[in-house]
């Protein structure tokens, strides 16, 4: 690996942004390929998990990491549309109907954009009609939805329904803190994960078959 694109993945494990944005400028300026720079940035993510996994790293470590990766992306963003690399899925994400709660949905975002997903976050307090349009403009692979209240997990069972009465192929998936996999299995959701890596792996999972 070329030594910048080293020193971009170490950045991103520290969840250093300034070196991470200085990190994929220079890269770009010394001619190496978008491509080459985001799948370093992707690895790191990777890695990210895996260490979260290994509770090596807690929700803060991944936050200031996912941070860093972000503010890489918004420099390279424009190089891979140039160079028409596809995302490795489309996604539309949300939380539910009726819940504020936003720290973990984004967490599931930026994850999910570290390791190459497209992904359109239509925020908190989504009604089920918008994920619904959502999924249809941005033809998504993968409708994700987080809720964080017990009261709120009725609204997913909605979404999940609007998502089936459309006639959409679109998987859903589900997360939150309430949430479990007998309750996504009951209301019909494609797939469940406790925490965002997790979510990053069963999105893999969803559009590969
Ligand atoms: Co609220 N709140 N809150 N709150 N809040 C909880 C959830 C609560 C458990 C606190 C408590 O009483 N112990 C409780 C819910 C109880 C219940 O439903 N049984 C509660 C309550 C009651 C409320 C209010 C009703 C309080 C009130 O006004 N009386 C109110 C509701 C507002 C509303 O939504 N309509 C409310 C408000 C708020 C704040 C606005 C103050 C704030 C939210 C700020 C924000 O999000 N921007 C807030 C907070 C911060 C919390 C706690 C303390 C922390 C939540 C959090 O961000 N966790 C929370 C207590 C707790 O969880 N310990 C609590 C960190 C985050 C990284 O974790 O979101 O779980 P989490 O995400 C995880 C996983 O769940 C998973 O991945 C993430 C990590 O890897 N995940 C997914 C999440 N979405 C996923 C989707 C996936 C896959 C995985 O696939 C699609």
């Amino acid at each position: 690996m070329e030594a910048v694109l080293k020193e971009l993945y170490d950045a991103i494990l520290d969840g250093n942004r300034d070196v991470a944005k200085a990190c994929v400028e220079q890269g770009l300026a010394e001619g190496i390929e978008p491509g080459a720079v985001l799948d370093a940035m992707v690895s790191a993510m990777g890695e990210v998990g895996r260490l979260f996994e290994d509770g090596e790293y807690f929700v803060p470590e991944m936050l200031i990491a996912a941070r860093a990766m972000k503010t890489g992306m918004e420099i390279l963003k424009p190089q891979l549309v140039d160079a028409d690399i596809q995302p490795a899925g489309k996604i539309v994400a949300g939380t539910v109907k009726g819940d504020l709660h936003d720290i973990g949905k984004n967490l599931v975002c930026m994850m999910l954009e570290g390791a190459g997903f497209q992904v359109v976050d239509l925020g908190v307090d989504v009604d089920p009609g918008k994920f619904v349009q959502a999924a249809q403009q941005h033809k998504a692979d993968v409708v994700a939805l987080s809720a964080l209240l017990t009261t709120t997990m009725p609204a997913m069972q909605a979404t999940v329904n609007a998502v089936r009465e459309a006639g959409l192929a679109t998987k859903v998936i589900v997360g939150g803190a309430p949430v479990t996999q007998a309750f996504a299995d009951q209301i019909g959701a494609d797939g469940y994960s406790s925490d965002a890596p997790g979510a990053v792996e069963l999105a893999r999972r969803l559009v590969a078959a």
